[in-house]
């Protein structure tokens, strides 16, 4: 039995990254333990507020956002942080060497009626003489990213993290520490399950619509096989299953809003899911390029995402490279 610390140090992490780490985890365990209480503890249901992408905020977005805030200004380590739920940077130390970039409860749809949700974090590196409290100083692309992960709040609390030596699954048990239960993980290449929310099928790209289509028609079609479909509307849990047994998930660009490239967010969801998803033998894509190659120009910037099993990824790109 191997607890985060002790694999950590075995994988000879940078000691600052190793506390940060700690730092977040003390924050998931804390969020976790609310969620848990849920009704009892009076923390379901809605805010007045909404936040910075206009969506109405959960009393739990707000509670989780809080937590994970306090603990990461609390360490010195921490230079600044940007957040889902914040409009606008938060700084930190300003001699310290982390930032840190979070949806703090993403799925939030889920939480009144006790689905999985997740917190999703990433880790970059201040750039010497930026300033944590500017915009700009967060827009590093994925590629820049020092550690990443989620905590899936499923039937058990699971950490799934890299730190750039592939990925590795960590379970929360009744002691209070993380344990490792899946070390070196890697999608299986071929799949058939797919994850899309079809609800919005007639605003995709047509290169979206007849790769789906194609899929539909099961083993009589092009693909040749029949596949399953799976939708939990929480990222966290659906890119916890294509890591686990493969699949592919997509949110893609849809044209009611022509501007945002799809409804999920480049530095709190995109990133640190491709960054696990590629370090696991994955692909992670725009549908046109790499995720992890995208420069960021606004820190709660959307992105369009398909992501999951290298063959069928790869697959997905061919309908929209020659956008049969
Ligand atoms: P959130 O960060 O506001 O919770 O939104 C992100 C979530 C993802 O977890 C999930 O994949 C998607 O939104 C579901 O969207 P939809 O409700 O359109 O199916
Ligand atoms: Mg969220």
């Amino acid at each position: 039995m191997q607890l985060l610390s002790q694999f950590l140090k075995h994988q000879k992490t940078d000691e600052q990254l190793v506390e940060l780490i700690n730092t977040l985890m003390v924050a998931c365990k804390e969020i976790a333990l609310q969620l848990r209480e849920g009704e009892l503890a009076g923390v379901l249901g809605t805010t007045d507020n909404t936040n910075v992408q206009g969506e109405t905020q959960k009393k739990l977005d707000v509670i989780a956002n809080d937590v994970l805030k306090k603990l990461l200004l609390d360490n010195p380590l921490v230079a600044g942080l940007a957040s889902e739920e914040e409009d606008d940077p938060v700084p930190g130390n300003p001699n310290g060497r982390f930032l840190v970039t979070f949806d703090p409860l993403d799925g939030s749809s889920n939480i009144d009626i006790d689905v999985s949700v997740g917190t999703i974090f990433s880790v970059l590196e201040l750039t010497p003489g930026e300033d944590p409290a500017l915009h700009k100083t967060y827009l590093q692309s994925g590629r820049r990213q020092v550690a990443a992960g989620y905590v899936l709040y499923g039937p058990s609390a699971v950490l799934a993290m890299t730190t750039g030596q592939g990925v590795n699954f960590f379970t929360l048990a009744h002691t209070g520490d993380f344990i490792l239960t899946r070390e070196n993980v890697q999608i299986p290449p071929t799949t058939r399950e797919f994850a899309i929310n079809m609800s919005n099928q007639r605003h995709w790209e047509p290169a979206m619509q007849n790769y789906i289509g194609d899929l539909l028609l099961g083993s009589d079609g092009p693909r040749g096989k029949n596949y399953n479909m799976r939708w939990i509307a929480s990222m966290v849990a659906e890119v916890h299953r294509v890591l686990t047994r493969g699949g592919i998930f997509s949110y893609p660009w849809d044209a009611r809003e022509p501007a945002k490239p799809g409804k999920l967010r480049l530095m709190y969801e995109g990133n640190p899911m491709s960054l696990l998803i590629e370090q696991a033998g994955g692909i992670a894509s725009t549908c046109y390029a790499p995720i992890l190659d995208v420069q960021p120009k606004e820190i709660h910037e959307r992105v369009s995402i398909a992501l999951g099993s290298s063959e069928e990824v790869e697959a997905l790109l061919s309908y929209h490279s020659t956008d049969k």
